[in-house]
């Protein structure tokens, strides 16, 4: 089967519904005919600062929701990055043959960056990307599920992956990018031009994976929306009825249109009574599965060690051959 690698990270208590729609579902899919490797990011959630105690807690919890999402720990390998000292290895190494100016044009550094200031941004925000390349690489990864926003992210891995195989030899597989459908993007109910982000400044639009099922519905029944009053699609026109229309498709599976058609002459309160119905009980029994799986963090815990093992195996070996190639001394 193809390896497939892609990952999250444990920046929030809970996963939000752009997540489950954008990555989980799409990974749930992609499971059953890849070898796939999905990791929760901690060594990426610090490039900004995280609470200790809080990032550990996010890191099961992030766990707990793959798991509880439908991602199978003994079909596919589940891993909590840091567990892999690897990844941090290699991306030393790869840091080594990226060029500063290479790494300065990424544009989510530049974005991020020019929000927190120069003096709050770390070395390691910086490195961000050399870290994702590393990331994939180790496990030979030839599939990269990602949102538009990574493209660049994974058109830097196929870059390092090609200039370190031409330098010291063949090494490492170059991945591809799968770029996820731009119809799987969810934007905040508060604001509907903005990406709905663990990270919003407020959570009045992000609805959360965990929260209560009323907390759900009051959230989509308070969605922004407009005053024509009618139901249908138009991204730019109407950016909150149709964000509304992507997510009940997405999590449906059913077109656009025949959602159109059975709200057609109703208004906005029964479509978003609808959706509220659509996304809650989708959320259910995830959420019930995610806290059944948090009441045991030991087992939870035996389960990602596992994983972590699987995973290990596999990097260790890309890494003793990108340490040979590059020349290191191995200890006798
Ligand atoms: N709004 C979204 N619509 C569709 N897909 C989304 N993803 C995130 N938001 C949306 C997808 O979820 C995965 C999460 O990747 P990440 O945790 O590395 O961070 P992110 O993409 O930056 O997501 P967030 O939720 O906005 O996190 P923070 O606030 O921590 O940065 C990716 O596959 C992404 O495409």
């Amino acid at each position: 089967l193809p390896r497939l690698y892609s990952g999250m990270q444990p920046s929030a208590d809970s996963l939000q519904l752009g997540n489950y729609i954008g990555a989980l579902l799409q990974w749930k899919d992609l499971q059953a005919s890849h070898d796939a490797f999905f990791s929760v990011v901690d060594m990426h959630a610090i490039t900004v600062a995280q609470d200790p105690h809080e990032l550990r807690e996010k890191t099961r919890r992030t766990a707990a929701q793959y798991i509880a999402a439908g991602i199978d720990p003994s079909a596919s390998t589940l891993y909590v990055q840091s567990h892999v000292p690897a990844h941090a290895e290699l991306a030393w190494v790869l840091n080594t043959i990226t060029g500063f100016g290479e790494a300065a044009r990424m544009t989510q550094f530049k974005d991020k960056s020019a929000k927190q200031g120069t003096e709050a941004t770390s070395v390691g925000l910086f490195a961000y990307p050399v870290l994702m390349a590393a990331d994939i690489l180790l496990y030979d990864a030839e599939i990269v599920p990602v949102g538009d926003d990574q493209r660049q992210h994974v058109e830097l891995t196929r870059d390092l992956a090609e200039r370190f195989n031409s330098r010291f030899g063949d090494t490492f597989v170059v991945p591809q990018a799968m770029i996820l459908k731009e119809s799987a993007r969810v934007y905040d109910l508060q604001s509907p031009t903005s990406k709905m982000s663990k990270s919003a400044e407020s959570h009045a639009g992000v609805v959360w994976l965990l929260d209560e099922p009323s907390v759900t519905r009051k959230k989509i029944m308070r969605a922004v929306t407009d005053t024509d009053g009618v139901v249908s699609f138009d991204r730019d026109g109407k950016p909150g009825i149709s964000n509304l229309l992507t997510i009940y498709a997405s999590l449906t599976g059913r077109s656009i249109e025949s959602i159109e058609l059975e709200y057609d002459g109703k208004g906005y309160g029964d479509f978003k009574k609808g959706l509220a119905e659509v996304v809650v009980e989708t959320f259910a029994p995830v959420r019930e599965r995610a806290l059944e799986l948090l009441s045991d963090p030991a087992e939870l815990d035996r389960i990602l060690a596992r994983n972590a093992d699987r995973a290990s195996e596999v990097a260790e070996a890309t890494m003793e051959k990108a340490y040979d190639r590059i020349g290191f001394l191995r200890r006798a």
